[in-house]
């Protein structure tokens, strides 16, 4: 079986630099070798071009910043994971900050709409535009993709978005939250009228991991998987180079035995890991930050101890 590496160098929906050279970390750390070991054989492609060559905006009519560059990533994202998935491929999306998981959860739902989405974030990114308190569009992707208690996202209204108008949708019993302790008012109150399965910092210390992931991965039993790591979920501690640090996080452990069970699942088909922004920490931190992505990515592709 093959893994298609995406390289998707975004940076344009969080306000730091950096975040695009993620991707490229983690290639030169060596995550073909890795993967390669564990017996999976490895298409690794030219990072994304998500430029856009056009002008753009100033403004910033839907409090949505940068949305026409994210859009446009987002398309072109959404294609080439769709695509991949239907050559049999299991698609590895390289982040870049976390509004890549627009595009690449449309892919993977185009392809396979039933997929059970296991989201592992300090935050849960379920703002739109109109919710959202930074404009920043790494807080949206759950947001814009999900029917919310009064009805779906009009992307009509959202430049850079027209593909989308009648894309598909998540609907809330196909995702499950683990890790989040930073959660907006809005948020809050969407997760709890969806009845959305989220698993907080507190259900891990109440329960323990292991039994956070058996609920989680009972909850979306039967569903293809989708795992979307974002590193800020680990502690800062463990992970500092990232944009939006949250004390309180996954320990170094904790963080490994998630994907360690997803990929003991069997389940797993797409995944993405996000937000590695090597330029907001000095050099041991950053390298620890990509060291910590390579493992846990080898982690959730199946690496076991013995
Ligand atoms: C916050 C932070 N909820 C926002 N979100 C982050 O800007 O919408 N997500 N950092 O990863
Ligand atoms: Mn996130
Ligand atoms: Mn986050
Ligand atoms: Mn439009």
């Amino acid at each position: 079986i093959y893994i298609s590496f995406l390289r998707a160098p975004q940076t344009y929906g969080q306000p730091f630099v950096g975040t695009d050279s993620g991707p490229r970390l983690l290639r030169e750390g060596g995550l073909a070798t890795m993967l390669t070991q564990l017996g999976w054989r490895v298409e690794d492609i030219a990072d994304l071009d998500f430029s856009l060559h056009e002008m753009q905006e100033s403004a910033n009519p839907a409090n949505a910043r940068n949305c026409a560059l994210v859009g446009h990533a987002s398309n072109i994202l959404a294609d080439v994971v769709e695509t991949k998935i239907k050559e049999g491929l299991f698609p590895l999306i390289l982040g870049g900050d976390h509004s890549v998981a627009i595009g690449s959860l449309t892919g993977i739902l185009r392809a396979r709409p039933n997929t059970g989405i296991i989201w592992v974030d300090a935050h849960a990114d379920l703002n739109i535009p109109e919710t959202s308190g930074s404009g920043n569009m790494h807080g949206m992707p759950l947001g814009l993709l999900m029917d919310h208690p009064d009805g779906a996202y009009d992307f009509s209204k959202l430049p850079g978005f027209d593909f989308l108008v009648d894309g598909p949708r998540i609907s809330p019993e196909q995702l499950v939250y683990v890790g989040l302790r930073d959660v907006d008012p809005t948020e809050r109150l969407w997760i709890k009228d969806l009845g959305i399965k989220a698993f907080t910092m507190t259900d891990v210390d109440n329960y323990g991991i292991g039994q956070v992931m058996s609920k989680a991965l009972d909850h979306l039993k039967g569903r293809p998987l989708h795992l979307s790591y974002d590193i800020d979920s680990v502690d800062p501690a463990d992970a500092p180079a990232t944009g939006t640090r949250v004390r309180g996080g996954l320990t170094y452990r904790e963080a490994h035995f998630v994907g360690e069970i997803i990929a003991r699942s069997g389940s797993l088909a797409s995944a993405d890991i996000v937000e590695v922004n090597p330029s907001l920490s000095d050099d041991d931190g950053a390298n620890e930050t990509v060291e910590l992505g390579l493992q846990l990515i080898t982690s959730f592709m199946g690496k076991s101890i013995i």
